[in-house]
């Protein structure tokens, strides 16, 4: 057995030594610059960091070969909660943390240094770079660095990046609206989490409905007060319990669920008593324009959500309109509620926008469009009120009911302008807002979380409508892997909002200009990849030395250099190397990651490049994949699946464990970790560097003709491999570039009799072991050395195509060959044979080519025999063969073999086989034209399959 660790060893040694993925600026070579996102470093890496990773390596380690100055730096982020939280929880000896700790190999001992959160970063970053150097990563270590205050040199680079955002009024201060932890007494954001990620908190306008004889109000929750003039009447469920409460000096009457709600949002609710909602159905309320309504009862209004009740905008809201429309159709129903069914039926909605393509009552065209025909028919209404929603909010704009809106003039406006106008109206007419969470937060202290509204809050302001506009003309030159998330970004820079960008302690950079606060870890990793172009060389300067004009030199190129190296204390060539640096290497050209952050790091990383650099540095591509399950299984700790890095080696060896995991999947399926394929691809790997070692150099000198489809084959892969690697396909190339050679090697083989073209062969074991180096770098070094080439493989030439040898009519040649002798076999089987006198062949009568043609053509067209029929025979010439034809064309639907153009061909690549026919039957070979022979087998040969005939 191969010592696989021992191989690993030398290698990842030779690298480090020779200093091959140490890159540096060099403008006479083209660049690529690739980054993963700097892992929280509060655990070992384990397999759900492979994946991600690796398709950042091999996509480097790719360009690295066709040429490219390839830079691949890694750094680590100790900002924020999850070092914090992880430490505070060994501190309280909390079960699940301590028996993860001890997983991990800790000591009761050494348990209480990881109390204190900086020992995680002194503890855990060497060994995060153990591990990847381990997976044999072709990172540029030098540029190694973490974040926080620990590292004063990052912290001035973050003070510097906030204060340019201050500057620019993107971090703001304000009452805004966050996603909170009780219990931390702080804002949770996202990574923060250990539950509902992407989690926000939505903003409702609560308006006031005064019911009629009493000064009490009715209270709806919505998201669309812009509607307001389209009020028809107000829905509350007769099922449901509502409570008359006191609300600061109102008396309201909202849901339970609401009341409870409310009471945390900064007001003061006292319950006076409970009512039932069917109570409340067929009075009358009275609206801010003192225009009165019918309170009617809608069933689809929920308890838990806004205030349990809705009021109704048929003409824009297909819940409304159904809700209506159900409740016209159904006398029955008013009666029941003794509702007076004539004045239900006069009900009309009213048109108060104009929605492109739907014209002014959009919740009726969207119904008929998803084919809802009443409440029941949930998930078309759900389809159609999202599709309203998104189109209304970009595209509608206010009709002239809207003329005279409390003294303004909206009509013609967009429904994005005028929603904010309209709130700020209605807020002054005695609206409130009202929060609720998108969905369940749980916070990694895992105590659940509420929306609360918070008042000193420093906020990244990504509601920015000149700065969403800026980030979305970043987006739309970059190139996505795959194109398919594009949409996905597009609504997240969309949707994106104030963030909260500060918490009150844990590790970090301080804001610059209130110390009181840290900036939060998905505020503080946004545009570092730039602070890796210097971070190797920005040390030579004293840290307390760095302020705003040290940045702006080396990012903007500002400044005078003789001054700044004064002040600096360094040459001037010194800071003139960092500015080239940087100038280089940016833009970043690739940066990928799970699908899990493109609503938040992605987004932030568009938003700040685009903040803080002009548009020649933005960003170019973005990759993005699915979640690494292991085994078929989602990975999770409970479930003891998540395998470290650092077991890889001795498991899997590292070179099979890399393959593994690229070929586990792509795009953005989630890719499955496949322990067994891993196991048998150790072993596969092994016989690879037996085989190289066998063949390489061996073979004949001359040229046969079967050298020329193997040579054709070998570059159409080489050609496939690179259009794969193009694309981040690698589950695609791994297949092209392992197996489907080796297929092509095998048949090779057994067509050359075993005996190779020697420089052929010698090419296969090149190109191949060149391009398997970007997934399997270690064994591929290895035998790169045995078989005498020079240099390292990791720093090869991608191996070179001559297009003009792909042949692919050669592919057809083959295939026939393969399929004769399959087919012989067959027979031989058949008629229990083992060995032949003779053998026959019959190649088919000429017409059955020009029919074959045909049909091939049709094909394309349709799969159906009786047209395909049809179609022949409008041929003159088909006609006199129409008996034969309707017998035997039926079969060949769907599986027409590979066929050449004529009779003559095939006997021609036949002819050419039947030696290689001969040594493999031990028997001689006849070829016979059926066109020239009166033998009845003859008649059953077809393109593609001669009729076979063994004596
Ligand atoms: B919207 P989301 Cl014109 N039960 O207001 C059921 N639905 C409720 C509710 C409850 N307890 N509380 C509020 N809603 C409705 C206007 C409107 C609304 C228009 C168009 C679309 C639209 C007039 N009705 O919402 O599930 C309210 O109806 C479509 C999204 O939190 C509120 O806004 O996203 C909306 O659902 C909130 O829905």
């Amino acid at each position: 057995m191969l010592d696989t660790q021992a191989i690993e060893k030398k290698w990842q040694k030779r690298w480090d030594e020779a200093k091959i993925f140490e890159a540096d600026a060099d403008k006479k070579k083209k660049k690529f610059f690739g980054t993963f996102p700097y892992p929280y470093i509060n655990a070992f890496p384990h397999i759900g960091h492979l994946y991600t990773i690796m398709r950042v390596d091999s996509f480097i380690r790719f360009k690295r070969l066709q040429g490219y100055n390839s830079l691949f730096p890694q750094g680590w982020h100790a900002t924020g909660s999850p070092i914090i939280t992880s430490a505070k929880r060994v501190k309280e000896r909390e079960k699940k943390q301590v028996s993860i700790m001890k997983s991990m190999g800790i000591t009761e001992e050494e348990l209480s240094k990881f109390e204190k959160p900086e020992y995680w970063i002194d503890y855990f970053a060497p060994e995060f770079e153990k591990d990847l150097r381990g997976m044999g990563l072709s990172i540029d270590w030098r540029r190694n660095f973490v974040t926080t205050s620990i590292n004063p040199h990052y912290d001035a680079f973050i003070k510097w990046q906030f204060r340019k955002l201050k500057e620019k009024n993107y971090v703001v201060k304000g009452k805004f609206p966050v996603v909170w932890c009780p219990k931390c007494n702080t804002a949770v954001s996202d990574h923060s989490r250990s539950k509902g990620e992407g989690e926000t908190t939505q903003e409702y306008v609560l308006l006031k409905h005064k019911l009629e004889g009493s000064g009490d109000l009715l209270v709806s929750a919505t998201l669309r007060i812009e509607t307001i003039l389209g009020i028809t009447n107000v829905w509350a469920n007769p099922d449901i319990k509502y409570v008359r409460a006191k609300v600061n000096n109102e008396i309201w009457i909202i849901s339970k669920e609401a009341s409870e709600k409310i009471s945390e949002q900064d007001r003061k609710v006292e319950i006076i008593e409970n009512i039932s909602g069917k109570d409340l159905i067929g009075k009358k309320a009275q609206e801010f324009n003192g225009k009165k309504v019918l309170i009617l009862p809608g069933v689809f209004c929920v308890a838990d959500k806004g205030t349990g009740i809705v009021h109704s905008v048929p003409s824009d809201s297909p819940d409304d309109w159904i809700a209506l429309r159900d409740l016209q159709e159904n006398p029955t129903m008013c009666e029941k509620y003794r509702l007076d069914y004539r004045e239900i039926e006069k009900i009309r909605a009213i048109p108060i926008l104009d929605t492109p393509g739907y014209g002014d009552m959009p919740a009726m065209k969207l119904c008929e469009e998803y084919g809802v025909t009443s409440q029941k028919d949930k998930r078309e209404l759900e389809e159609a009120r999202k599709a309203l929603y998104k189109k209304s909010f970009y595209e509608s704009t206010m009709n002239s009911l809207y003329r005279n809106f409390l003294g303004k003039n909206l009509e013609g406006m967009r429904v994005t302008q005028a929603k904010d106008i309209i709130k700020d109206e209605m807020l002054k007419q005695g609206c409130e807002l009202f929060f609720e969470l998108t969905g369940a937060v749980v916070c990694r202290c895992l105590t659940s979380c509420v929306p609360r509204i918070v008042t000193d809050q420093w906020f990244m302001a990504y509601g920015d409508y000149e700065w969403k506009h800026k980030a979305h003309e970043c987006l739309n030159q970059m190139k996505l892997y795959p194109d398919k998330v594009r949409q996905q970004f597009e609504y997240v820079l969309d949707w994106l909002r104030n963030w909260a960008c500060t918490r009150e302690e844990g590790l970090g950079t301080k804001l610059p200009w209130d110390d009181k606060w840290l900036i939060e870890s998905l505020s503080d990793s946004t545009i570092y990849m730039a602070y890796y172009t210097i971070s190797h060389l920005i040390e030579k300067i004293d840290a307390a030395k760095l302020d705003d004009e040290f940045f702006d030199y080396v990012f903007y190129g500002k400044g005078n250099l003789p001054s700044l190296s004064a002040k600096y204390g360094v040459t001037s060539d010194a800071l003139k190397e960092m500015r080239q640096e940087f100038d280089y290497w940016y833009p970043l050209d690739y940066r990928n990651s799970g699908k899990d952050l493109v609503q938040n790091h992605l987004a932030f990383f568009i938003f700040n490049h685009v903040a803080l650099f002009p548009k020649e540095k933005w960003p170019k591509e973005i990759g993005v994949n699915g979640w690494v399950t292991v085994d078929g299984q989602k990975m999770s700790k409970s479930l003891g699946n998540m395998i470290p890095l650092r077991d890889m080696s001795e498991k899997f060896s590292v070179d099979a464990a890399r393959f593994t995991i690229l070929s586990g999947g792509e795009g953005l399926d989630d890719p499955n970790w496949d322990s067994s394929f891993a196991s048998a691809f150790r072993q596969k790997l092994e016989q690879f560097h037996e085989f190289c070692l066998e063949n390489y150099g061996k073979g004949r000198d001359a040229h046969h003709e079967i050298d020329a489809w193997m040579e054709s084959k070998l570059y159409q892969i080489i050609y496939d491999v690179e259009n794969a690697l193009n694309e981040t396909m690698f589950r695609t190339a791994s297949q092209l570039l392992f197996f489907e050679i080796q297929q092509a090697v095998k048949w090779y083989l057994k067509r050359s009799n075993g005996e190779p073209n020697k420089v052929l062969m010698m090419k296969i074991i090149e190109s191949q072991l060149i391009m398997l180096s970007v997934f399997s770098p270690h064994i591929c070094e290895e035998i790169w050395e045995k078989i005498g080439k020079k240099g390292f493989i990791s720093t090869a030439d991608w191996p070179k195509i001559e297009v003009k040898k792909i042949r692919k009519e050669l592919d057809v040649s083959e295939e026939i060959i393969k399929n004769v002798l399959g087919d012989i076999s067959s027979v031989l089987k058949l008629i229990k044979k083992e060995k032949a006198e003779k053998i026959t062949l019959f190649v088919a009568r000429p017409w059955k080519y020009k029919l074959f043609g045909i049909v091939k053509d049709v094909m394309k067209d349709t799969m159906n025999p009786k047209i395909i029929i049809q179609h022949v025979m409008e041929d003159e010439s088909m006609k006199k063969h129409g008996k034969d034809i309707s017998r035997f064309l039926p079969k060949l639907v769907g599986r027409m073999p590979q066929f050449l153009d004529s009779d003559e061909e095939e006997l021609k690549i036949l002819h050419n086989a039947k030696k290689f026919f001969e040594n493999e039957f031990n028997c001689s070979i006849e070829l016979i034209k059926a066109s020239s022979s009166g033998h009845t087998k003859a008649l059953a040969a077809i393109p593609g399959k001669p009729a076979i005939l063994v004596e």
